[in-house]
Order: C-alpha cells, then sequence, then structure tokens
C-alpha cells in the first residue's frame, strides 16, 4: 500500500469562475495550440490563476519529498467542455477546446509542452481514447490489454519530467490509470544496487524489421535515497540477467504499492514522471461515444536538452 501522500489543490466556485472565464477568453484567441500559442497561453496566466494554484504547483516543483502527485479539483463536471462524445479515432474532433486550454494553463506552470511529430498527428494534447485498430497494443489507445506500469519515453535524453491528465470522461464502467510512487517502494536490501548502474537497454518493440536501438543508462538514478527511474519493461530488455532480475523485482514492487485514480471531468492529474509510474488495467470498450476519455501533455521542465532537436514553432521532437 502506498505510504506516502499526494498534494491537492482544491478550487472553490470563485477559483473555477475565474479559470474558466481566463479559458474562454483563450478559447477566442488561441485556434491551434503551438509554440506561439503556448506563449499567448502563458502570458495570458500571469496574475490570473488563483494564488494558492499557483502555490501548489510552486511546491510540486520544489518538493522531492511527495510522492510525486499533484492533483487539482474542483472544476465543474457540468460545463458543456465535458459533454463532448469520446472520439473513436485520433485527430477528428476539434482542438483546441476548454479541455485542452485548462490542461495547457496550468500545466505550463511546471513547463514547457512538448510531443513528437509522429505521435496523435503533432498535437501537444494527446487524447487517451480506446481506439479499435490498437485495442491489443501496448499504447495509451488499447484496451483489451493491460498497459503495463512505465515511465514515458524512458531510456531517452526527452524523458518528459511531467506529464499532465485531465479527466474529460469516466466511462459508463469506470477505468483507473495505475499510478506507482518510486518513493512508496522499499529498495533496501541490496536488491536494487545493480539498477543504479550504467546497463544495456534494448528497445525490443520496434518491429522485427527495425534496427534493434539500445541505450547505455542507468534504471535508477539520481540521489540514492529519492532516485530517479527509467523503467518500461514492455518496451526494453536487458540482456546483464541480474539487471533484467532486478527490473522485474521492481516491477513486482511497483505493482504493490499501486494506486488507481479515476479522473472525474475536469479533474488535473500531474505525474513526475521521473518518479511515477503510471498504466492502465485491460477494459471493454464500446467505441460509441461513451467510453473513458483522458487527456494527456507532457511537460519538460527546461528545453536546454532538447535544444537543436525541439522544434521551437511546434514544440515538437521529429
Ligand atoms: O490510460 C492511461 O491512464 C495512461 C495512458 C498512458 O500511458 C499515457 O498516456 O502515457
Ligand atoms: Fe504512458
Amino acid at each position: 500500500m502506498p505510504v506516502t501522500t499526494e498534494l491537492v489543490v482544491e478550487l472553490d466556485e470563485k477559483d473555477c469562475e475565474s479559470i474558466l472565464s481566463l479559458v474562454d477568453e483563450l478559447k477566442g484567441t488561441v485556434d491551434k495550440i503551438d509554440g506561439d500559442a503556448v506563449e499567448v497561453v502563458e502570458k495570458a496566466c500571469i496574475n490570473r490563476l488563483p494564488r494558492h494554484l499557483i502555490e501548489g504547483l510552486v511546491a510540486y516543483r520544489r518538493d522531492g519529498r511527495t510522492n510525486g502527485l499533484l492533483f487539482v479539483r474542483g472544476i465543474p463536471d457540468s460545463i458543456v467542455a465535458f459533454r463532448v462524445p469520446t472520439p473513436t479515432s485520433i485527430g477528428t474532433r476539434p482542438y483546441p477546446d476548454v479541455g485542452d486550454l485548462l490542461l495547457l494553463a496550468v500545466g505550463s506552470h511546471l513547463g514547457t509542452p512538448f510531443s513528437w511529430s509522429s505521435y496523435q498527428d503533432g498535437r501537444l494534447i494527446q487524447d487517451i481514447i480506446p481506439v479499435a485498430e490498437f485495442s491489443n497494443d501496448q499504447v495509451s489507445m488499447s484496451s483489451t490489454t493491460e498497459l503495463v506500469l512505465h515511465v514515458d519515453a524512458a531510456f531517452s535524453m526527452a524523458t518528459p519530467d511531467y506529464l499532465g491528465f485531465i479527466g474529460i470522461r469516466p466511462g459508463a464502467h469506470p477505468v483507473p490509470t495505475y499510478l506507482s510512487a518510486l518513493c512508496d517502494v522499499d529498495l533496501e536490501g541490496g536488491w536494487s544496487s545493480v539498477l543504479f548502474r550504467p546497463t544495456e537497454a534494448r528497445d525490443c518493440n520496434r518491429g522485427e524489421d527495425a534496427d534493434v536501438t539500445s541505450e547505455f543508462m542507468p534504471v535508477l538514478y539520481g540521489n540514492g535515497a529519492h532516485p530517479y527511474m527509467n523503467f518500461d519493461p514492455v518496451y526494453f530488455e536487458f540482456p546483464d540477467p541480474d539487471v533484467a532480475v532486478a527490473v522485474s523485482e521492481l516491477h513486482n514492487r511497483l505493482v504493490s504499492v499501486r494506486q488507481e485514480v479515476c479522473l472525474s471531468p475536469g479533474e488535473m492529474c500531474f505525474v513526475d514522471n521521473r518518479r511515477v509510474a503510471h498504466g492502465r488495467p485491460a477494459f471493454t470498450a464500446a467505441l460509441d461515444g461513451t467510453d473513458r476519455y483522458v487527456r494527456r501533455a507532457c511537460f519538460a521542465v527546461s528545453e536546454r536538452h532538447l535544444a537543436g532537436t525541439l522544434e521551437p514553432t511546434t514544440l515538437l521532437l521529429p
């Protein structure tokens, strides 16, 4: 069971009124989300978001002692923005809408949103929805397979610092997101020491014809008592058998501390993608507009390490 607590910011009626009027203004100004639009959103938010929300975001960014989760609650789930049907394919819904702008207005206080040009048409805010053609895959659009605990873009220079999720619809039978904080895992006892050494991690999911790519990085890194993780046991395999065994032990321990979170419409969750793994159980998708619907964005605290690869006008990586 998790032993640490997350940060929660509760918005009251007045807070919500001011945020929603800000987002309404933005809706009239921003007709796509790219580098320029992100700047417009960031400038519009200066002195406009509730003070305790900003304080919560700053505390979350600064305080490594919490478990790496921040929830922002209180946006009324009755607002029209959350009555949109769940799309059944990617790239067909109006973009941006109020949900996108809410996630961006709040999340941009943690970092710069970015994505990959090949992912969901290069949209900075992606739909986590079941899509028929991906049902059996190990991707956010699957449904019949469990999405195994992982951090996004592990073993990469572009590992996001934070992921932002906003609930749009829980689905008729609510489907949770699994969240497992590394600080809830007991790393004592020597079993984890091999994970702190740089090791070969082979990307084993690129299809049969593609070259296998390897990275040499540690699975756990940073402070020994409060480490970060490169964890994605489905996409990466480890030729060193000691590492493979320890990764599987880490997986079991992350499963044993995992929490299940169902985001209600308008509820936001920010996840420290280096300290908290996420996943999702298998579920049956109806594909009729009523399925679970979450949106997601990746944030980088600093773009310096991405300079030269992150396209500044689109905020996309190749
Ligand atoms: O479906 C979920 O809750 C998580 C999906 C996921 O892994 C992601 O969006 O990165
Ligand atoms: Fe993910």
